[in-house]
């Protein structure tokens, strides 16, 4: 007798992948970092290196399923900068509870994504719980290509896949009193050890939050997918938060809360350092990090040189257009 395992609907068959053609020149970027391991060049803040030493391992924890039934949202389908390449962007992370450095990406492979189970609850009319599949079933999935800037002052240019908060607001009807909304990530200190020694100084789990209003507008996403495929789990699988206008650390990974509140929540970089790690830290190139300028981004090109391509930073990362009401 043969079984036969049955992909789940979310699931593109094998069969039916497409090519990867659209996001990378795959093959070139092997042959550099094949043949001379992967260097980047030193910004001007911090000198940053990270060495590709197994890219089919690599490579491992970024080919996970491809997702069906994406629609490319036509108002994020263009970019004024080239995606940043997915072995690069799938190698240089930022995620503590798997470590310090950029380089946590073999780390994070132990998170266990599934089973998953999201909570949405607090001030709401309609708290809910969702599994693996409720993620990539409930709200329609669309594609977008967003400009992602780091408050350490790196970018990237990154192709989500994923539902707008605003959908996950309107399933849920947060009280009238409700007036902020906190993501928790996933937290287990066997499993996530955090960033050495002083890990156990730090607020744990990662919490962040937003204004309702800020969830509610346009651009705020929920990702569960990059590249066409499942989210990677040095990205935040299996749902992570990502806020464009924002600097990155707002943009909570692994969520597995969601929690309507009253009160502006206590969140983790801000508990850590509130003067380095605003509640509301909006992409602005006039107020410099008390360590460095934000006048200009080092964007993570997509090679073949590998080298950081300076740019200046845009007020709202470049989307002023839709947030700017926001913060009148
Ligand atoms: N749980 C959790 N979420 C997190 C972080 C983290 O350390 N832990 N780092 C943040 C920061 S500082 C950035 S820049 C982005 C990095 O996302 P990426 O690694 O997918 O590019 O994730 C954000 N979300
Ligand atoms: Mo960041």
């Amino acid at each position: 007798m043969v079984l036969f395992r049955i992909a789940p609907d979310w699931q593109l068959p094998e069969r039916a992948a497409t090519s990867e053609a659209a996001y990378v020149n795959r093959r070139q970027f092997l042959r550099v970092i094949g043949a001379a391991g992967l260097t980047i060049a030193a910004g001007p803040l911090s000198s940053c290196r990270a060495k590709a030493t197994d890219t089919s391992t690599l490579e491992a924890s970024l080919d996970l399923p491809q997702v069906r039934r994406v629609s490319p949202n036509p108002e994020f389908a263009d970019l004024d900068r080239p995606l940043t390449d997915r072995l690069l962007a799938g190698q240089y992370n930022n995620y503590y509870e798997f470590g310090g450095t950029k380089s946590i990406w073999a780390k994070a492979q132990t998170l266990p994504t599934d089973p998953w189970t999201l909570t949405v609850g607090g001030l709401v009319k309609n708290p809910a719980t969702y599994d693996r599949d409720d993620l990539m079933q409930k709200f329609p999935l669309e594609e977008r290509l967003y400009r992602f800037r780091c408050v350490e002052a790196w970018s990237m240019a990154l192709p989500w896949l994923g539902f707008p908060m605003r959908l996950l607001l309107e399933a849920a009807e947060p009280l009238p009193e409700a007036q902020y909304v906190r993501f928790t990530s996933y937290y287990q200190a066997d499993i996530t050890p955090g960033p050495g020694v002083f890990s156990s100084f730090y607020p744990w789990p990662y919490t962040e939050a937003l204004r309702l209003d800020e969830m509610a507008n346009e651009l705020a996403f929920f990702a569960v997918g990059l590249y066409g495929r499942l989210l990677p789990k040095q990205h935040g699988a299996p749902i992570r938060a990502v806020i464009p206008w924002k600097y990155g650390f707002k943009g909570a990974k692994s969520i597995v809360g969601i929690e309507f509140t009253a009160e502006k929540p206590a969140t983790f970089w801000n508990t850590v350092q509130a003067n380095e790690y605003a509640f509301e830290s909006n992409v602005d190139p006039k107020v410099p990090h008390p360590r460095w300028s934000q006048s200009q981004e080092r964007f993570i090109s997509t090679g073949p040189d590998l080298s950081w391509e300076m740019r200046p930073t845009l007020p709202y990362n470049g989307y002023e257009s839709y947030v700017a009401g926001l913060y009148a």
